[in-house]
């Protein structure tokens, strides 16, 4: 790399939805990392943020496109050219053979808004196909669900994040922040030192409900129950906001009928959460003169987890807090632009600017900025889970391309996807590492990474802000907006590759959508810490705080969606005695594809593991760092036991950053929420024993005792 001198660029992290600023210091061949504070952030990063550059020369960094000419051949590298015709001749035939929707589209909301954009113009525009969507229907699409149901918006915070800090009390409900969003503590630090509170919901006694005020240690699956508990208490103790829910909302009778049935005795027996510890938890957030309900993938991941989000909504409406000071509801977005990525026609039923597919407005606007007649825009596609489970069924998908996911470990159920997955026609996964899911694909394409590129992303709270290019691409990678521009030519459609230039159709085609950006530029976002949408025009503020006179639904109220508690899709019984949860640690990133790579994260969790209660694995003749079997259903998986008395005795939890046998989604359930289409990952039934030691390993202790 032939840099002189040192070269400072102010970008953010590459990884979760706080994005965190950080400066890229390029000195010669050295590349460093230094938090930055930006918006009210006083700078400050995790292990995986501080780590990050070490990716950016990895050894295993892809540089070249790699083919696979036949199924049963291995992966070899070719030119750009011959990679881009390959593709595109294989999609032809298929096409022409099988119909337009052959071809699927699976996205991820890592992607910059950008990417996202031009990713869902490239499959509706180019690819003429109706398959796309991405790996957001497996973290936000509940929540996005239930807020669009209530308040007629999803941004995941209406609210920016400081306003934690002066929040009386704040109930938060399956969110592991402290190992998720580390930085974020900050805020509730502040929250505790002004006197506030924090109620912390999980079936783990985690780090963050290590520094809550109350912990409410819930049977897996009982969310739902729990928030209509909650609400039932503050009814009864007039802790609600009559004349707020006058003014403000619709339909507060029918929830108050509903929720008249969960007395706390009997919340007690579905939640396993003493009745005393209700009535405190209600009172503490009822008698705030402000209050947060903040939710996370813990209730949101189940197949009731729209009901989950609504029930917990009805709690903060019946409060009176949505739209007053340090107050309201909430869901944590998770992935870098996770927010963005949902807005801008990733997902399966939408069109830029979180316009719906479905609406013959939103397909007018869209048609026309993209030069085509509304009848030629396809419809909604399948959902991510549905679209992969389709492969090798009638009228499924015979190619996929994936940009920016790693479904083999990620997705539900996974031994089955991944054998889905073999059975394509055709594969093309863009990445910059040979993913689980690269490593079948008949070609892979090696794309730059985040500080050699430029583009936006939205993160948690709703606010726009700018990767810059810190450094030049690797050799032989190309950006995700390129090789989408190269593919559609092949498709006779002409795409800017410039990130600035998609991000001017991109403000165009938001443009009076719910995700409004036109008055977004990138020399706002530089000089002003990013900008809130929605912001219609350049002289618009943004819009840090939603809801304050109104809400974004026809009438300007909320609106009551009554929650019925119902099981879990699969409950433990005599045959799969325990919950199996799954979810994250700090040390790694989601599929892991990146964290695995850097030496110190690895060091630091190297391996699957599985967290028993002391009592549990002695019950099961288990101890501390045995190879344990789990079992479920779907099929069984190894790790090292882990003993703790922070899970619940009925529990055991898998994080899901590993590979192979250590892949907790060998053992979750796939069965999805009716509205949201997102799967069950944190709820289902196991069994677990001490893995025997296999033939290899009994014939190696054999050889060490003799
Ligand atoms: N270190 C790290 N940070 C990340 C990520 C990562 O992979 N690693 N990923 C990012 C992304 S994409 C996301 S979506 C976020 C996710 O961030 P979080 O939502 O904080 O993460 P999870 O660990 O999936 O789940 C949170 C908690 O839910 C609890 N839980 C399990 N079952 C239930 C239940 O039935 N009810 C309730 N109330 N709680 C339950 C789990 O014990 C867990 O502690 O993190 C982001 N940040
Ligand atoms: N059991 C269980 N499963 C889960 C969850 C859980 O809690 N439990 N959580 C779910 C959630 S919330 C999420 S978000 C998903 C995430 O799971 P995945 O969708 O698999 O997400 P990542 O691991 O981030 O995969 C991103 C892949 O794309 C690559 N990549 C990153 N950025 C880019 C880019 O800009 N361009 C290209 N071309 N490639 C890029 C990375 O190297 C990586 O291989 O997992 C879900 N799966
Ligand atoms: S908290 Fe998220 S954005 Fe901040 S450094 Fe860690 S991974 Fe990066
Ligand atoms: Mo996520």
């Amino acid at each position: 790399m032939a840099t002189t001198g040192r070269i400072t660029t102010a970008t953010h992290c590459p990884y979760c939805a706080l994005q965190c600023g950080m400066n890229i210091v390029v000195e010669d061949e050295r590349i460093e990392v230094e938090a930055r504070p930006f918006g009210a952030h006083q700078g400050g990063l995790c292990q995986k943020g501080w780590t990050a550059a070490e990716l950016l020369r990895h050894p295993e960094r892809l540089t070249q496109p790699l083919l696979r000419a036949r199924k049963d051949g291995g992966l070899q590298p070719v030119t750009w050219e011959d990679a881009v015709d390959f593709i595109a001749s294989r999609i032809r035939e298929l096409q022409r053979q099988y119909g337009r929707d052959a071809i699927g589209v699976f996205g991820g909301g890592g992607l910059t808004n950008e990417k996202a954009y031009l990713l869902g113009k490239f499959a509706r525009v180019a690819l003429k196909t109706s398959q796309i969507d991405y790996n957001g229907r497996f973290c936000m699409s509940s929540a996005a669900a239930a807020s669009i149901a209530a308040f007629g918006i999803d941004r995941g915070l209406p609210f920016p994040l400081a306003d934690i800090a002066q929040s009386q009390c704040v109930l938060l409900v399956g969110s592991n922040l402290a190992e998720t969003m580390p930085p974020v503590m900050q805020y509730f630090q502040a929250q505790r030192a002004n006197g506030g509170s924090l109620i912390v919901v999980d079936p783990r006694l985690t780090p963050t409900a290590a520094a809550a005020t109350l912990h409410l240690q819930i049977t897996p699956g009982t969310d739902s129950a729990l928030a209509n508990g909650l609400l039932h208490i503050a009814v009864r103790e007039r802790l609600i906001d009559a004349v707020y829910i006058e003014q403000r909302t619709s339909r507060f009778d029918a929830v108050k009928r509903a929720v008249a049935r969960y007395w706390p005795a009997r919340v007690e027996r579905i939640t396993g959460i003493p009745e005393k510890q209700l009535e405190l938890a209600a009172r503490l957030l009822g008698m705030s003169a402000s209050a947060m309900v903040l939710t996370a993938r813990g209730p949101e991941q189940q197949s009731k987890g729209v009901e989950n989000v609504a029930a917990f909504i009805n709690l903060a409406l019946a409060l009176g807090l949505c739209g007053k000071p340090y107050s309201g509801h909430g869901c944590l977005t998770g992935q870098g632009n996770g927010q963005g990525g949902r807005e801008h026609g990733q997902k399966a039923d939408q069109l830029p600017g979180y316009r719906k597919i479905e609406n013959p407005e939103h397909r007018r606007a869209i048609a026309q900025i993209w030069g085509i007649e509304e009848s030629e825009l396809p419809g909604a596609g399948k959902p991510a889970y549905e679209m992969l489970d389709s492969i090798g069924q009638e009228r499924g998908i015979r190619g996929l391309l994936v940009f920016g996911s790693n479904p083999v470990v990620s997705a539900p159920r996974a031994a089955h996807i991944e054998e889905r997955l073999r059975r394509l026609d055709l594969l093309v996964v863009s990445d910059f590492f040979l993913s689980e899911t690269a490593a079948l694909a008949d070609a892979v394409l090696p794309s730059t990474q985040w500080a050699e590129e430029e583009g936006t992303l939205t993160n948690l709270e709703g606010r726009v802000i700018l990767r810059r290019r810190a450094l030049p691409p690797a050799a032989g990678a190309r950006s995700d907006l390129e090789i989408l521009a190269a593919l559609a030519t092949r498709f006779g459609a002409n795409f800017q590759s410039d990130a600035r230039a998609v991000f001017a159709e991109l403000r165009r085609a938001s443009s009076g959508g719910a995700a409004d950006y036109a008055g977004i530029t990138y020399e706002r976002i530089k000089k002003e810490q990013g900008v809130f949408w929605p912001c219609p025009s350049e002289d618009h503020p943004g819009m840090p705080r939603l809801f304050t006179n109104r809400f974004a639904t026809a009438d300007g109220r909320a609106l009551f969606q009554p929650v019925e508690y119902r099981h879990a899709a699969e409950e433990p019984d005599a045959e799969f005695p325990l919950y199996l949860t799954t979810g994250r640690l700090a040390a790694h990133y989601q599929s892991g594809t990146q964290t695995r790579r850097v030496e110190k994260l690895k060091n630091t969790a190297p391996e699957a593991l599985v967290e028993i209660h002391p009592a549990t694995a002695r019950s099961h003749g288990i101890a501390e760092n045995d190879e344990v079997l789990l079992e479920t259903r779907r099929g069984s998986a190894t790790a090292k036991a882990r003993l703790t008395t922070s899970i619940r005795i009925d529990t055991i939890f898998v994080p899901f950053h590993f590979a192979a046998r250590g892949r907790a989604n060998l053992l979750t359930n796939p069965v999805t929420d009716p509205v949201s289409k997102m799967p069950e990952f944190k709820v289902c039934a196991a069994k677990i024993s001490k893995q025997n030691p296999g033939p290899e390993r009994a014939a190696s202790f054999g050889a060490s005792a003799a």
